[in-house]
């Protein structure tokens, strides 16, 4: 616009001579005519210079405060909220400052971790949410499955006869129909997000050809030998694991593999009579009543405890009855089978010493080459076992010690001693 209206003007100056004027002019009044208007376009030149030049300062102005006054609205952000179940970390909202975020623990940040403030008041990034990492919670896993938690969704184990992603899908092979409860099991496998399979088997199965779980027969592998052998007794194997037995009488310990005998006497469990002694023994018990003596040979012997007899004072011309023993003990022996020997099993002494020498003697008894008598120190003699005894048996020994003054014996104690050999070795 401004260049022609600068036109226009400059016309006008020049219609002004020529129309004022008439008739030739002379080459002088032609030459001052165009200095004149020479001077008067310089200084209109000079007038609109100035003009452009305030114009152009103006709109420089007007441009500096329109600009200041958008960047004064924008300097700032405006705050960003704290997301639900985390934090922000960063409360200045000035450009080019950043706000951080953070979830819970169990919950994942999805979206911008950190968020700046841009030139345009503006934040980059998107907000973020947290999310609860526990995918498992919605209950994906169908059938019965078992939902895995991962760090970004959950995988699911599949019980048997179901596989798939969410246990979904039903697995029809041969192997559907084994039971929980037997000897093969199918695995259990996990599908990840890529889709492959994982498979494992419960503890005490493995796995064999064809992805089946077997079980591992721990009695067979470890029990035939005596080095390895996990149970004292006997070994049942169990799918997935194992149980050890102990045979009657004998009760399992805490160790679940050795058997103890069980102390029926002690604990009650006897059926004895009243008047019989219970006596316990390995794997059971056993009800006794020993019996003194039948009267002969004018010698006779009362009971004077449940497991001893003494002779009666004998009439004073009886030499039968001066022979004979003063007293009568019974013991009883429990053992176990196939003992190491040699092996002391009983010591006999007397609390009435009165002479200078005792001597020590097997009667009688079933044990011929299994039990033997020696001497201990001067007052005590011992019952030897000299061979293994294996069980179940039952060992009887009549043991006789004789107590002399000078070589003149002076009185005799008889021991019936009788062992009880277990089946078992415990
Ligand atoms: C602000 O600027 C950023 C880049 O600097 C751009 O991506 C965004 O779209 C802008 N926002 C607005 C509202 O202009
Ligand atoms: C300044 O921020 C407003 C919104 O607050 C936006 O509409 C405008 O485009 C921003 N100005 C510039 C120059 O980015
Ligand atoms: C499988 O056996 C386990 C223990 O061995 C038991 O907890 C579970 O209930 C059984 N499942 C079925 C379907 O029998
Ligand atoms: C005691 O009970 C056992 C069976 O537990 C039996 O065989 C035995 O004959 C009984 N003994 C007596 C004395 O009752
Ligand atoms: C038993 O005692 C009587 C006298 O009391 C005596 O006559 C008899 O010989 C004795 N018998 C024996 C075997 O000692
Ligand atoms: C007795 O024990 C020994 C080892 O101590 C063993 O070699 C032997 O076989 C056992 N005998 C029986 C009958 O168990
Ligand atoms: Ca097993
Ligand atoms: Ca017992």
């Amino acid at each position: 616009m401004l260049p022609r209206v600068l036109a226009l003007v400059a016309l006008g100056i020049l219609h002004l001579p020529w129309s004022s004027t008439q008739g030739c002019l002379s080459k002088q009044q032609v030459a001052n005519t165009i200095r004149q208007m020479q001077k008067l376009l310089s200084s209109h030149e000079a007038a609109q210079l100035q003009n452009m030049r305030n114009l152009k300062k103006q709109l420089t102005l007007l441009q500096g405060n329109i600009q200041k006054q958008v960047a004064k609205r924008n300097e700032s952000c405006t705050l960003l909220p704290a997301p639900l179940n985390g934090r922000r970390l960063g409360k200045k909202t000035l450009v080019g400052h950043d706000a951080h975020f953070l979830c819970d623990p169990g919950f994942l940040l999805e979206g911008s971790e950190t968020r700046t403030c841009l030139d345009n008041g503006t934040w980059s990034g998107q907000q973020p949410f947290c999310k609860n990492i526990n995918d498992c919670t919605s209950n994906p896993c169908a059938n019965g499955g078992t939902c895995v938690d991962g760090t970004h969704r959950y995988s699911c184990l599949c019980p048997s006869g179901w596989s798939g992603a969410t246990c979904q899908a039903p697995v029809y092979s041969y192997w559907v129909t084994l039971s929980n409860s037997s000897f093969s099991r199918q695995p259990r496998c996990a599908e990840n997000v890529l889709g492959s399979r994982q498979c494992s088997c419960d503890t005490g199965f493995q796995m064999r050809a064809g992805g089946i779980c077997q079980d591992v027969d721990e009695c067979q592998l470890f029990q035939s030998s005596r080095l390895t052998r996990i149970c004292l007794h006997e070994c049942v194997n169990l799918p997935g694991s194992y149980r050890c037995t102990c045979p009657a009488g004998y009760r399992l310990q805490a160790d679940k593999s050795t058997c103890s005998d069980v102390d029926e006497c002690a604990e009650n469990q006897h059926n004895c009579s009243r008047g019989q002694m219970c006596i316990n023994v390995f794997g059971g018990f056993r009800c006794l009543q020993p019996e003194c003596p039948k009267p002969q040979l004018n010698t006779s012997y009362v009971k004077t405890s449940a497991a001893q007899c003494e002779r009666s004072p004998c009439p004073m011309d009886s030499k039968a009855c001066q022979r004979a023993a003063n007293s009568i003990s019974f013991h009883y022996l429990p053992l176990q089978s196939n003992r190491t020997v040699p092996r002391v099993l009983f010591k006999m002494s007397t609390s009435r010493f009165v002479g200078d020498s005792l001597r020590f003697a097997i009667l009688g008894g079933n044990s011929q080459g299994m039990l033997a008598v020696q001497r201990a120190d001067r007052q005590t003699g011992e019952l030897m076992l000299t061979r293994p005894a294996v069980g179940p048996t039952v060992l009887e020994a009549e043991l006789e010690m004789s107590e002399f003054a000078r070589k003149v014996p002076l009185g005799k104690h008889i021991f019936k001693v009788t062992v009880f050999v277990s089946q078992y070795e415990f």
